[in-house]
Formats: C-alpha cells, structure tokens, sequence
C-alpha cells in the first residue's frame, strides 16, 4: 500500500500557502494510522517549478519552497520511526531548463560535448526555420523550441516532450548515464527506501527521430489498426523503444548492492511511470532484473463497466504473472481528474483534462458512491494498490476552479483546450474550523480549495461510522490482516454479467468473497456470509447498485 503525497498540497508548516517538508513530517502519525506501508513523494527538487516541480534544477537538493535537505532527513527519519518507507520521484527523461547542464548547453556551440547531453538537432527547411519533427508536446504545441545561438542569430532546436522549461535528456551519452546513477545513490545514501520513475518509457527515443503522425498522448500506442507489423507500427518514436530496459537493469544492480543479503524487509525498490500499451510491453518493466513495479493505468481508464473491469484485470493479473511481478493498481494520482468526480460523468466518455466552470459537471453523489465501491474493488485485489492524497477522505476535483489561477502548463500549451490537472491538485482539508482547512495559516493557498472541502476534513470523517476515510481504514486493516495482496483470484460468474464477483484466497484456502455490483438489481447477499466491510448501505440485505461488499464465508 504505496501513499502518494503531493507536497504542495499536503500541509503547510510555515504559511506561505503552499504544502512543505516539515508539514509533512509533522502530519506523518495520520498515515501510519490509515495504515499504508511506504509514501511516494512527487518531486520536491530545486525546480523553478513551470511544471509543478517535475522540471529539475538540483536532483540532489530542495527546492525552499519545500525546505531543506535536513528538513528530507528529518522526514525519512520520522517515516521510518513510524514504520513507514519512503518512495522519491525521480525525473530522468528531461531536467528543467535552469539545470546547469542546459545552461552550459544554450552558451555553447552546437555540436559541443554540453549540447551533447540533450537533443539538440538542426531544423529543416530555408535557414532551418522549421523544427527537426512533427512531434507534438504531451502539453500541446511543438515539441521543440528554438534558441539563440551566441552571436545572437537563430539556432538549433531542442526537443521537449513536455514544456519548453523541461529540455529532453540524450540518454546516448554516457555522461547522462553516469549523473543519474550518482542521483541514485545520493538519495539511496539518505535513506530512501525506492524510487517513482516519472515517464520511464521515454528516456530513449528511436533512430533519426522519424515524423509521427499520431497524437502525442501519454500512451505509447493506439487503438486504430496498422499495416505490417501491428506493435511495431504503433509504437510512437518517442516512448517505449526497447533500449530504455537496459537503463533500467543498470539502475536495480545499483539498488541491489544497497540489500547485499536480499534481506526482504531492506529491500529498496523502483516503480516505472510507463504509460504503456498492450499491458504486457508495460509489465516488461518489471522484468526480474528491471524495477520492481510498474503503474497499471489500464485500470485507472477503465470506464466503470462489469465487463470491462474483470477484462482489465484478468489481463493484468495475468501480464504480471508473465513475469513474475505483482500487478499494481490505481485510481486517482496528480495527472488524473480524482476518481470520485471522474465516476460522476457518464459512463464510456473519454476522460477530460480537468474540469472547469462551462464544461460538463460531476454527478457528485453518484461519483461519490461508485468511487467507493471502486476503491472496495481495488484494495481487494492481489498486488500492489496506489492510493493518491485525499482520495481518502473522498475528495473530489476541484471542478469550477477559475481559470486565472491555473498553473498546469497544459491550459495555455492547449490554447485553453484542455483545463490540464490543476483541480486533483488542490491542498489538502484537515480541521474543517481552521484557516485553509488546516492546511496551513493562510487562507491564500497557491491553490484555492472548494468549500465542501471542509465538510470532508479529516476531523470531520475520523471515528464517524461510514465516512470515506473510516471506509479506507477498514479495508486496508483487512487487507493487512488477511493478506490479500498476495491472494489468488477466482472469478465467480453466478451473479451475472453485470456484478463483478470473485473470491481471493490465502495459500490455506482463507480468504474472502467480493462482490461489487454494477447493475441495476440488487444482489442478495448470498446465506451464510458475514458482511466484512461494505462500501455504503445495505438495502434488505441485498448489495444495491454501485456498492462493493466483502464477505467471509462462515
Ligand atoms: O507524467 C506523465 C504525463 O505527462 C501524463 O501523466 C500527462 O501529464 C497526462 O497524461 C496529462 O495529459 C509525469 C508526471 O506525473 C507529470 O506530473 C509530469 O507533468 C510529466 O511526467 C512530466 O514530467
Ligand atoms: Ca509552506
């Protein structure tokens, strides 16, 4: 059970309205109580901050805004005094524009060794005025920009797959190479106990950086049919390409050599971040001698159907099983619309980009109560579950922030297209009574919280039967104890298409019965079974509609 803070938005130790180390450190008991096992925490880098910090000045130092490099000792020191590992982001495919490595990069000449560390190419057409490629930018517009070269007149261009302030690395040069490594053990010296791998299918990018023709998503493939070779014509230049795994069986010796013994509980794991299609070239990620695991967005998109969830998890429980890693799971991360709101839209409709005032709103209630029984769903299932800051407590999306206070670069990149992930950014509500709902001592928070962020505060939800975090707390204490991350599961078809049933049984055949109803009827609870944890009310002891139940067979 892996908790992903996003430190911006968790709590604010000093009042300048944004989330900090030392509020973190200091909120730290709340999550060994909800009962997770490791914290993820999104970059908290010197960064100049264009994308929310995942544009890196100093891998190896914070940014003040966050703190300082005791205050991240302090942290990891804290996390492990309460039993808790932690989990750093690590950013390798582009650092920020203020690196000084592109610093050096931009005074130097082209073709010179500091150039060398990034994709710098000459554009096409008269006076190259035109960029290398077609690529897109995952936040709209072209992926390259133009510099000046030092005599003042036009230059190269350089390749961002994101925001022109995150410069893509040449993960060909050994120099690279050899900087991430050193990161590596930087932070392994400090004491963390893994890695997150943002964008891991993107570090290597195919020979010649031929043109594509396809939308420069996140997912590395498409669903239209292809000629010839159908993975291969699919697979976009830019992400996926088979050289990125030998980066990464470099990274796990060097994380190895951190456990000599093997010694399980010392184990120091990484997480790729591959938007990768189908699930068995994201699970070849995870390959033994690779990372450890890899994010399965194949359930976070999956649209909230009987049978397309049992397809998305058969297939990946069996990709994982290929090799021999657990399957991950997910719904709601700092990318993604929060699952409460997203299962409030009609069912089968792509997922937006944000939401914003003039677009289609939420059906909150009905958000509410499926992202519950989702949830009751996920953590039930064997592997390795995800669960994103305040999803908790049953946040929604912020869904009517005003657009002047956006700050993803995806709302200008998109020429106001797309609202980008500013509304699951939103900090965090702890004392319903306090300033910022706890979140620190101003009100002036870099983001705004909505109002009924108060009535879902922490001290508005702890001890009260039936509230989304004691609903958490119950099926991560169950999980616990019954292990059900690392129980089988047997589908149970005797409910019909459209209720997803399945048991998960322990290696002494104890486990536990899950029915999670997607239909119209009710589902009788079958005779004999105790009700474990519910995700909301039983109706004449039938499971109704959008509800998860657990069930021991007595
Ligand atoms: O995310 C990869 C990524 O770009 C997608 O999640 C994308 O943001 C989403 O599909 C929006 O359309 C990682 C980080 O998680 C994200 O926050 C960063 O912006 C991105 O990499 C660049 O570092
Ligand atoms: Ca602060």
């Amino acid at each position: 059970m892996i908790y992903q803070i996003y430190p911006r938005s968790w709590a604010d130790g000093n009042g300048d309205g944004i989330g900090d180390l030392p509020g973190i450190t200091a909120r730290l008991p709340y999550l060994a109580e909800l009962g997770i096992d490791a914290v993820w925490l999104s970059p908290f880098y010197v960064s100049p901050m264009c994308d929310a910090g995942y544009d890196v000045a100093d891998y190896r130092d914070i940014d003040p805004i966050f703190g300082t490099l005791a205050d991240a000792d302090a942290l990891i020191g804290q996390a492990h005094d309460l039993g808790l590992r932690v989990i750093v982001d690590l950013v390798p495919n582009h650092t920020s524009s203020e690196h000084e490595w592109f610093q050096a990069a931009l005074a130097a000449a082209p073709g010179s060794p500091e150039r060398g560390r990034y994709m710098f190419a000459e554009g096409k057409g008269p006076d190259g005025a035109e960029p290398p490629n077609n690529w897109q930018s995952v936040f709209g517009g072209s992926a390259w920009t133009r510099v000046q070269e030092s005599d003042g007149t036009p230059g190269q261009w350089y390749l961002h797959l994101f925001d022109p302030g995150q410069p893509d690395l040449n993960w060909e040069n050994p120099e690279v190479r050899e900087m991430f490594l050193d990161v590596l053990r930087f932070w392994l010296d400090r004491g963390v106990d893994g890695f997150r791998v943002d964008v891991a299918h993107g570090l290597v990018k195919a020979e010649g950086l031929p043109d594509w023709h396809e939308r420069t998503g996140m997912l590395g493939s498409h669903e239209e049919e292809h000629e010839g070779d159908a993975d291969q014509a699919a697979r976009a230049p830019m992400w996926d390409q088979d050289g990125v795994h030998e980066i990464y069986r470099e990274w796990r010796k060097v994380l190895d050599s951190y456990n000599p013994e093997g010694d399980p509980a010392r184990d120091r794991i990484l997480c790729a971040e591959a938007w990768v299609e189908p699930v068995e070239r994201a699970v070849a990620y995870t390959r033994p001698d690779e990372m450890h695991q890899a994010f399965n967005f194949g359930f976070l998109e999956s649209a909230w159907r009987a049978e397309d969830l049992r397809t998305v998890i058969t297939d990946s429980l069996d990709a994982a099983d290929m090799v021999g890693a657990p399957s991950t799971w997910v719904l709601s991360n700092h990318d993604v619309v929060r699952h409460t709101s997203r299962l409030g839209l009609e069912v089968g409709v792509q997922r937006p980009n944000g939401i914003g005032i003039g677009d289609v709103q939420p059906n909150a209630v009905l958000g509410a109560r499926r992202a519950r029984a989702a949830t009751a769903l996920m953590l039930a299932l064997p592997g390795s579950a995800y669960v994103y800051q305040g999803e908790e407590l049953g946040l929604p999306d912020h869904t009517a922030l005003p657009d002047e206070v956006r700050q993803d670069p995806t709302w200008e990149r998109s020429d106001h297209a797309e609202r980008g992930r500013d509304g699951c950014r939103v900090p965090i509500p702890w004392e319903a009574g306090d300033t910022a709902y706890g979140f620190g001592s101003t009100w002036d928070t870099w983001l705004p919280q909505p109002e009924v962020y108060g009535t879902l505060a922490v001290d508005r939800q702890v001890g009260v039967a039936g509230s989304s975090l004691e609903l958490y707390r119950t099926l991560l204490a169950t999980r616990r104890d019954l292990d059900l991350g690392v129980g089988e599961l047997a589908w149970d078809t005797s409910f019909g298409a459209d209720v997803v049933a399945f048991s998960i049984t322990d290696q002494d055949g104890e486990g536990i019965q899950v029915i999670a109803n997607l239909g119209d009827e009710p589902v009788p609870v079958p005779e004999g079974a105790q009700v474990l944890v519910s995700s909301g009310h039983l109706v004449g002891g039938a499971v109704p509609t959008d509800t998860t139940v657990w069930l021991r067979r007595t």
